[in-house]
């Protein structure tokens, strides 16, 4: 199906987290959030959102670095182009734009959203999903003390989360992890996610996380050391999921060559859009390893992106999509994201597009800078 962009704008929201969320590598309260809505040359629209944050502490993207890149390279290299549809715009983006992939994966995504509205069938269909729900799982930011965390994490489980996650760093981890083990039960579905925060000199003190049966362990080391996450999961029982290390599906294939990981969270919006997800989800499943969805904070509107691609068959592991709720007061979609007791989120297959409505008012209410760029052969 082919597609012409005629339009991009950009708005940036602003939209303060229930509770503050803590990561090895900085704290978020107050989210700054990208909205893209993209209308093609036939005047129909959809919505989509850049993950970048607020600084770079996770990637080297921003918000800011985003809307320069958007605004600069990425909308003009697209606007008018008569594409064969938007599994074209990863390659024309990736060529000659190095980086700023969340930028990129917001334009591509919502491409992708704008082909399943013009197709009416559902964004999850489009992309070759298979679900109609997805069980979720919860991630715990860093708390103040091991019995804060196990309280946290034993509501989770009792709200009907799949999967939790808890954020460690070094000086908040075996303690935490172990109070929660203890607290939860061996059945309880536990894995830590460390942001990057240790070294190949904690190798020995991460293999003390084995005794705790975790899923797994995410992101351990540096996010350009996949030699030496391959050194680790020599040494640990505990499976290595991968998610600042794979920011396209090379790093994949390099990950399966090397051993460094046996497990990938997948973020569309760190792989520069669905087209690289899909390859990622595909190499994976051809190698028996599982994928999962993972979250970056996002609004309703990015949710809606990662539930669909969560719908695809290889995701087999509980995702970091968590309803509305747990981030917000009030989502900027209707229906909100919700998620019933047993820890599963409907995909919303019977409806086209992101199968959500963006809630333009409160948008508007919540943007605190706007612009719009135009192909100029659309007047
Ligand atoms: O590493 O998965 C991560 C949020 C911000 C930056 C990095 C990460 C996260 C999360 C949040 O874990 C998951 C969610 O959106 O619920
Ligand atoms: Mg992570």
């Amino acid at each position: 199906m082919s597609l012409q962009l005629a339009r991009i704008t950009l708005r940036e929201i602003r939209m303060t987290l229930r509770e503050p969320f803590e990561i090895s590598s900085g704290r978020t309260t107050d989210r700054r959030i990208l909205l893209l809505e993209l209308q093609d040359a036939g005047g129909a629209t959809a919505w989509s959102e850049c993950v970048a944050g607020e600084r770079p502490n996770y990637s080297a993207e921003t918000i800011d670095t985003a809307w320069l890149a958007i605004t600069e390279w990425i909308a003009p290299r697209v606007l008018g182009m008569r594409l064969g549809g938007p599994d074209a715009i990863d390659d024309l983006l990736r060529r000659g734009i190095r980086g700023h992939a969340m930028a990129r994966a917001a334009v591509e995504m919502g491409a992708w959203a704008l082909a399943a509205e013009r197709e009416g069938v559902s964004l999850s269909r489009l992309l070759g999903g298979t679900r109609t729900a997805i069980a979720t799982g919860i991630s715990i930011g860093i708390q103040a003390s091991p019995h804060a965390l196990a309280e946290k994490a034993g509501a989770a489980l009792a709200r009907g989360y799949r999967k939790i996650k808890m954020k460690i760093r070094p000086g908040a981890d075996i303690e935490y992890i172990a109070a929660v083990r203890h607290a939860l039960g061996p059945e309880a579905p536990l894995m830590a996610d460390a942001n990057s925060a240790y070294t190949p000199a904690h190798s020995d003190h991460l293999a003390e996380l084995d005794a705790y049966r975790l899923l797994m362990i995410e992101q351990p080391l540096s996010q350009d050391d996949l030699r030496r996450h391959a050194q680790l999961q020599d040494r640990l029982d505990t499976p290595i999921c991968l998610d600042e290390s794979i920011p396209h599906a090379a790093a994949a294939e390099d990950m399966l060559a090397l051993g460094a990981g046996r497990i990938v969270n997948v973020k569309p919006g760190r792989v520069g859009g669905f087209r690289q997800a899909k390859a990622i989800h595909d190499l994976c499943r051809n190698h028996a390893v599982p994928v999962w969805c993972g979250g970056m904070l996002e609004s309703g509107v990015g949710r809606a992106h990662n539930v669909a691609l969560a719908s695809l068959p290889n995701f087999t592991i509980p995702g970091d999509v968590s309803p509305s709720a747990r981030y917000w007061t009030e989502d900027v979609v209707s229906p909100e994201w919700t998620m019933d007791a047993s820890g599963m989120v409907t995909v919303p297959v019977d409806r086209p597009g992101l199968g959500v409505e963006v809630d333009v008012d409160r948008v508007d209410d919540l943007t605190v800078r706007t612009k719009t760029l135009k192909w100029r052969g659309s007047g």
